[in-house]
């Protein structure tokens, strides 16, 4: 009783962790081949099956392109008869380690995880490893300094950040003469979306010496918070020319913003962003957003494929990297209906 007690909180929890991870090592997981030792091969091999139970853990469902995304992975599991144990983090990196562990204890075959940030889930994706069971990386990447493709996951499929980054900035480059004062809307501190997009944008206006980044900080993605930062940030930084959001959320968000202190958005103030979801496609046609760089939530058929492809043996790249459209009043109306 008294050892039990002085033990902390800490030392108990990891003690946990282990006798969680050792229970479910034991349980065998989703077919793995090359087992040396009571351990599987790295990443986890895939039995080829006519159907898998495949876990999905999102993590947040609080806007269109989470939504879009889950919809998606829905679909395509139904239509070819898999099973799908579904979870929503809503938002909380702990909440979706838990969900990943659910996952593993249910002994799904192979888990396709949204990782909330880029360190967050690396625990949970390290457990699903030595229980057996192959993660596949949907949407967001981690940090590879902390587990890496083709090792300790078998892939990540997701778009290029970094260059979604770059095409906004060289379109607002070309559009503004090469001179804006711009305040940035980040993404979810520690998203992989939000340090790439970051890093794709701002190193290409430095190659623009009129382009002035005056404020940067975090709206997580979220359409309200970008509405709030927009508008403690307007009152810093009156001289704004122009405003750059990691996602058509928190720029919808800034727009209200701007509009609520009497600006004109796509007037005295141009907006760009990046996702391709309908309100931002409806605000470039009446003009209020000068351009949206897609990022693909439509993760279902992709995903599927890369299950079988894994299963069949095929040796995966490291990524698999989705390609995305540019939308600018040119063609927002022609993409208005395949929009989310
Ligand atoms: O752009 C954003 C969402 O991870 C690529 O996350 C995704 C991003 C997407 O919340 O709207």
């Amino acid at each position: 009783m008294k050892r039990n007690k002085s033990l902390s909180p800490r030392i108990s929890m990891l003690l946990g962790m282990l006798l969680f991870v050792m229970l479910a090592s034991c349980g065998g997981g989703g077919g793995s081949t090359t087992t040396t030792g009571g351990s599987c091969a790295s990443p986890p091999a895939l039995a080829k099956k006519a159907s898998y139970k495949v876990g999905f853990s999102q993590n947040a469902s609080n806007n269109p392109w989470r939504l879009a995304e889950t919809a998606s992975i829905k679909a395509e599991a139904q239509k070819r008869g898999d099973t799908l144990v579904y979870a929503d983090a809503a938002n909380s990196g702990d909440k979706q380690v838990s969900d990943v562990q659910s996952m593993i204890a249910q002994k799904v075959d192979v888990i396709l995880l949204a990782p909330i940030t880029e360190k967050a889930l690396v625990p949970a994706v390290l457990q699903a490893k030595a229980a057996c069971i192959p993660v596949i990386l949907i949407d967001r990447d981690v940090d590879h300094t902390l587990a890496q493709p083709n090792k300790d996951y078998v892939t990540f499929i997701g778009s290029d950040f970094v260059q979604q980054g770059k095409r906004v900035a060289d379109w607002l480059i070309q559009n503004t003469g090469g001179k804006a004062k711009i305040i940035e809307l980040e993404g979810t501190t520690g998203a992989s979306p939000a340090i790439n997009r970051k890093k794709g944008f701002d190193d290409e206006i430095k190659t623009a010496p009129g382009m002035v980044l005056l404020a940067s900080q975090d709206g997580d993605f979220n359409r309200d918070t970008g509405r709030k930062v927009m508008a403690t940030l307007l009152q810093a930084h009156p001289d704004v020319t122009a405003v750059y959001a990691h996602n058509d959320e928190m720029a919808i968000g800034a727009i209200a913003a701007l509009k609520a202190a009497g600006r004109h958005p796509g007037k005295d103030v141009i907006v760009v962003s990046i996702d391709g979801e309908r309100d931002a496609l409806n605000a470039i046609i009446n003009g209020e957003e000068g351009t949206s760089v897609q990022s693909s939530p439509f993760f279902g058929p992709i995903s599927f494929q890369t299950i079988d492809q894994y299963a069949s043996g095929t040796k995966l790249p490291d990524w698999i990297v989705v390609q995305d459209m540019q939308f600018t009043k040119e063609n927002a109306q022609a993409n208005l209906a395949n929009s989310f």
